[in-house]
């Protein structure tokens, strides 16, 4: 029995850490990626982008931040599909069970594909951020973080696309960074997850972004930070937030009313 509770607690281990399972946008569900379909003929058609080499269920370390790893997670190339959104819609994104101990920010970036994102070149995309929630207060151990709040609502984040910016197919870099072993140099443990968007909007801005290769340094106050520490405050590490982003209150999602079609569904 022992090597087989021992083999278990491996796994388990390995499997702390997490994905987006599935978006959902104003109602409408869409299957995210899952290493697992690598394995699937014909390859499943996802919002979400592919990360085949992520079986491992694996973080991007700090020591990778100049790496394009750190754009859409580990080897990640485009998804196949895009959901359909507008100026104003809110995207819930469902996580895996994320664990309790993997304290940290959940930030949101956009990125304008200038053409199908299907085929975009991931290295040519400029990110702008559109969210970014990190410590709420201290009305717990180690703090009250926007993890915390994710997990309360069934593991899922809220972002809301901004009204300002143009029409275009975007990607959503949705990203959580794990402080939990943040206090030792290249600790941080983040989880960028990237879905392709179809935004019809009415605004017209079209926002100066930068490479998410140039986002975070090792060294940054949000990267390198103690979590078991006695701290009253918590800095949001990478770029300023665009100025027409829309902050949404976090609330426990409601079923999805409807399924999307064309997509892989399990
Ligand atoms: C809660 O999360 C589970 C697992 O991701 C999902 O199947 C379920 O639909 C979610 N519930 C709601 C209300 O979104
Ligand atoms: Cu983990």
């Amino acid at each position: 029995m022992l090597p087989i509770i021992a083999a278990l607690g491996l796994i388990s281990t390995a499997a702390a850490h997490g994905t987006v399972n599935a978006i959902v946008v104003d109602g409408t569900y869409y299957q995210g990626y899952n290493p697992s379909y690598q394995y699937i003929t014909p390859a499943p058609v996802t919002v979400g982008w592919k990360i085949p080499q992520d079986l491992g269920n694996t973080f991007i370390p700090p020591d990778s931040y100049g790496s394009p790893d750190i754009i859409c997670h580990l080897g990640a190339t485009n998804a196949m599909t895009a959901a359909a959104t507008k100026g104003g819609s809110k995207i819930n994104l469902q996580w895996t069970p994320w664990p309790v101990s993997h304290k940290g920010p959940v930030i949101d970036y956009l990125a304008n594909c200038n053409g199908p994102c299907e085929t975009v070149d991931k290295a040519s995309l400029k990110w702008f951020k559109i969210s970014a929630v990190g410590l709420i207060d201290n009305s717990m151990s180690n703090g009250y973080w926007a993890t915390d709040q994710l997990i309360k609502n069934n593991n899922t984040w809220t972002v809301q696309i901004p009204t300002s910016i143009a029409t275009g197919n975007y990607v959503l870099r949705h990203e959580i960074i794990g402080l939990h072993a943040a206090g030792q140099p290249n600790g941080a443990q983040n989880y960028p997850q990237c879905v392709n968007l179809a935004i019809t909007s009415s605004g017209t801005d079209n926002p100066a972004g930068v490479p998410a290769t140039s986002f975070y340094k090792a060294t940054d106050p949000g990267i390198k930070f103690d979590l078991y520490s006695a701290f009253t405050s918590y800095t949001i590490p990478g770029p300023a937030k665009y100025s027409g982003a829309l902050s949404v209150s976090q609330t426990m999602p409601a079923p999805p009313a409807a399924t999307a079609t064309g997509v892989y569904s399990v």
